[in-house]
This record gives C-alpha cells, structure tokens and sequence, in this order.
C-alpha cells in the first residue's frame, strides 16, 4: 500500500477516533492476512498458556494481542484493556482514549478455518485506568468488530447508526458498503449452545422448548437452530438476516452470569446491535444500562431483532407456573 493510501477513509468516522480506527484496520490487514495462511505459517492454534480467567490461550491469541497494542501505542489510546491482560496497560500517557478489546475472539475456531475476529470499544479515558473502563456500556465514544471470514468486514459505531465495511483484497483498503445497518425485524433463527440446556433457568428452558416445539406449540411457526460458537459470526449473521443470539448464565460454576464478558464483548456487541435497530439485554435489562464492577466481569447476553429479545424478557417476567409447564399448557403466547 501507497503512503498515500489510508486503510479505511470515510465521513462518518470522526475526526478525532480516524488515528485509532485506522490504527485497528491497519491490524486487522495483517491479522487477516496471518489467519489466511492457516497451517502455511506458524502453528496459531497451539495452545500457549491461560488468561486471567483460566481460558485456554493460542498462539493466535497473544500474538493479536501484541499486535494492536504495538500499533495502537502510537494513536491516543491511552489505556489499553485486553483479554488477553490482567490488568489495565498505558499505551501512551498523553493519549485522550481509554480501549478494550477482545483481539481475537472465537479462538477454537481458528483450526478449523471457521470465522474469528477482533472485538473493541472505545471510550474517552478517564484519570484511573480501571476507572476509565468500570462505567455504564451508554458512555462509549465507538463499539465494533472485524470479522475474518470468506470476507474480513469491520463493522462499527461511533453513536450514529451502524456501518459496514469490507476489506477490498485489491489494494487491502476497507471500503463502505452500507451505511445503515439494520437488523432484520423478523426471522425464524435462534442461536443458543444447546448442550447446555440442564444448566439453564426455567424461563430460557421455557422460551427454547418453545421455539422447538415449532409449529405444534405456542409460537405456531417453525425455527431453525445455528451456533458457530464466535460471537463476532453470530453478530454478523443477525446484523445480515435478523434472529436472536443468547449467552445466559446458568448453573454450571463460573457460569452464574454466563461466558461473555462486559466490556470488550457484550458493551460493544450491544452498542452496535441497539443502533442497527436490534435489542440487547442481559435476558431482561437492556446491556447498554450497566457496567461491570471488574475487569474481566460477565454478563449474561440475549440480542438480535426486537421482537425476540423482548419475548425472552417477557419469559422472565412469567408466573412459576408457566415457565414449568410443558409448552403444551403454556398459554401466554399462544396465538
Ligand atoms: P473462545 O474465544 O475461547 O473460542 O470463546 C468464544 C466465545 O467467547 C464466543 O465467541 C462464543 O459465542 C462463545 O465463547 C462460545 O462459547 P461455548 O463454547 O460455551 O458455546
């Protein structure tokens, strides 16, 4: 690339955040370009060590994470929160931003050449660095992720609709291709691991056995299932085709408030998914409320078309009876 070409260019970025936008593009080109290689480099899946929270750490991962905080340094990003860090990291003391990301979220999927990506949010930095980071999801300045897949797209807000952009192979720019994302108000999609269905609350078991239960049940229509197990593919696809994603916590230990995490995962998926149209809770209260009391925090997720997300809610709000019928005798949505 020409020093005079930018990666990405557009008038809907601010001019303040376009250094550090850019910055994450210019990454992103590359991680696209390593992940595209797959066995022909080094080894990305092998396992390399665990993160704060006993996740299992790849190749991949701490490389992505050396990656944009080496870039990233030479932008304002003055704090810097990653999964793959324990702590908080100064990247440039006098910078005006404070960033978190997921550099490289859906890791075991990378071996088997399924869509991963990157997942950040910015907000403006505050004197503490945690500080900067434990605040409401409502006061972040930009939310977005990059997916690597048969296409790499950075799709991002800054407050104002959602944009999407791909990467054009050709001369390795991101380029617009819609400026106003909106979720699909209908679909008959869901998206939730199953194998975690004795583990769930009655009223998630409630509003799945529902949806499976098709056309002989109370929604009186059929579904379909799909977990790719990387948020980022399941947010793009709802982005694309509507349906419903849900992460809820459940009864496993570590599992209370679910898997995903507040601030470089579900703050940013929310931000997006709330300006495309979408709804975003923690299966009852909208994400973009709350805030994490720490760093590495969860917080349940349930997102995608209103509709859906809003139905989930309601199953929370049903009597111990309802929830605990057999969707045969459950009577309130029927019809
Ligand atoms: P990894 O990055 O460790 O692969 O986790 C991916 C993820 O955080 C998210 O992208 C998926 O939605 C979720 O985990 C899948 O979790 P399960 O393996 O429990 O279904």
């Amino acid at each position: 690339m020409s020093a005079q070409t930018p990666v990405i260019s557009s008038d809907l970025i601010p001019a303040a955040l376009t250094p550090v936008i850019e910055a994450l593009c210019a990454v992103s080109v590359d991680v696209a370009a390593v992940i595209a290689r797959g066995p022909l480099g080094q080894s990305l899946g092998s396992l390399v060590g665990e993160n704060t929270d006993g996740d299992s750490q790849k190749a991949l991962d701490v490389l992505c994470d050396e990656m944009f905080a080496a870039e990233l340094k030479k932008t304002d990003v003055r704090f810097y929160a990653s999964e793959e860090q324990e702590e908080v990291v100064t990247l440039n003391p006098n910078g005006k931003y404070a960033l978190a990301i997921d550099p490289l979220d859906g890791s075991s999927n990378i071996d088997v050449n399924v869509s991963i990506g990157t997942i950040f949010s910015i907000f403006e930095a505050k004197e503490g660095d945690k500080e900067s980071f434990l605040r409401p999801a409502n006061e972040q300045l930009a939310g977005g992720y990059v997916v690597y897949g048969p296409q790499t797209s950075l799709v991002v807000t800054f407050g104002n609709g959602t944009l999407m952009f791909v990467l054009d192979p050709a001369d390795k720019t991101f380029k617009l291709v819609n400026d106003k994302v909106m979720v699909p108000a209908t679909s008959k999609e869901f998206a939730i691991n199953a194998s975690n269905y004795r583990h769930w609350t009655k009223p998630v078991r409630a509003y799945i056995a529902d949806c499976l239960a098709g056309q002989e049940g109370p929604r009186d229509k059929d579904f379909n299932m799909r977990w790719v197990g990387s948020l980022v593919a399941e947010t793009h696809r709802i982005l694309t085709r509507g349906g419903i994603f849900l992460y809820p916590g459940d009864s496993r230990k570590g599992y209370e408030s679910g898997r995903l995490r507040m601030i470089y995962e579900c703050a940013p998926i929310a931000f997006l998914i709330e300006q495309a149209g979408g709804v975003a809770t923690d299966g009852a209260d909208p994400i973009m409320g709350q805030q994490a009391d720490s760093l590495h925090a969860r917080i349940p997720l349930v997102f995608g078309s209103a509709e859906k997300v809003n139905r989930v809610a309601a199953y929370h709000d049903l009597p111990e009876q309802e929830v605990s019928a057999l969707f045969g005798d459950r009577g309130l949505f029927r019809g």
